[in-house]
């Protein structure tokens, strides 16, 4: 999953389109979608035809988060939500999501677990554990959950069992690949943002990741 964190419109249309052959999704977040528009998504998804993802980090009360998710899953076909606000604050967004899936559109929530950051390890970390819990015991499509610590990685995957882990932290923020996909399996993702987009050849830089991935 290549994490889209550019800020200029059709510099992330050019890249869209250099890599969407060799990625599985796309993850857009506030960087690009506070220096364009929302609509940004149906124009990456028309091109791309790939899976987009929001990062857009829920973190409010049970209905601000439902009014977002609303508004962010017009577009998305996913969104990525704090968890450490609480069951209810998640179950909104599920609400949203499944009221489009009555309607035959199937949209994701993905909780944040650990984060990859150093400064995950003063508040985050010492309730990961039980945020993964939460997330397993609410069906959540998906966690995220660290490259840059993979025995933290790897503990967070055992708790969530068969829910997808999204994995950030490679490339820029120094995680180890092999150590990381040793943990992952087949329907988790790594998600690469900078070593891609700032790369000077992010189509190249793409297809590096792609073929380490399909080849194991
Ligand atoms: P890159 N991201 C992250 N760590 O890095 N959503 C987390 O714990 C998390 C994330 C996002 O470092 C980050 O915002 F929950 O350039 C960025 O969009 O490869 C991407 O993952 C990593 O980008």
């Amino acid at each position: 999953m290549v994490a889209l964190d550019v800020t200029d419109e059709n510099k992330a249309i050019e890249i869209s389109r250099e890599v969407f052959q060799y990625v599985d999704a796309i993850k857009v977040g506030y960087p690009l979608v506070l220096s364009s528009h929302l609509s940004i998504v149906d124009r990456i998804k028309e091109i791309t035809k790939k899976e987009i993802i929001c990062d857009f980090k829920l973190a409010d009360i049970p209905s601000t988060n439902e009014k977002i998710a609303s508004l962010t899953l017009r577009y998305g076909d996913g969104i990525i939500c704090h968890g450490f606000l609480g069951e209810d604050s998640i179950r909104a967004v599920q609400e949203v999501a499944k009221k489009y899936g009555e309607k035959g559109n199937y949209k994701k929530v993905i909780m944040v677990t650990e984060m990859s950051h150093r400064g995950a390890i003063q508040f985050i970390q010492p309730v990961a554990d039980e945020l993964a819990e939460m997330a397993k015991r609410l069906k959540v499509d998906g966690v995220v959950a660290p490259s840059t610590r993979p025995e933290r990685l790897k503990t967070i995957k055992d708790i969530v069992g068969d829910i997808p882990v999204l994995s950030p932290g490679i490339g820029a923020q120094g995680g180890d690949l092999n150590k990381v996909l040793n943990i992952l399996d087949e329907d988790d993702y790594i998600i690469v943002g900078r070593d891609i987009y700032e790369s000077e050849n992010p189509g190249r830089r793409a297809q590096y990741y792609y073929h380490i991935l399909k080849d194991r």
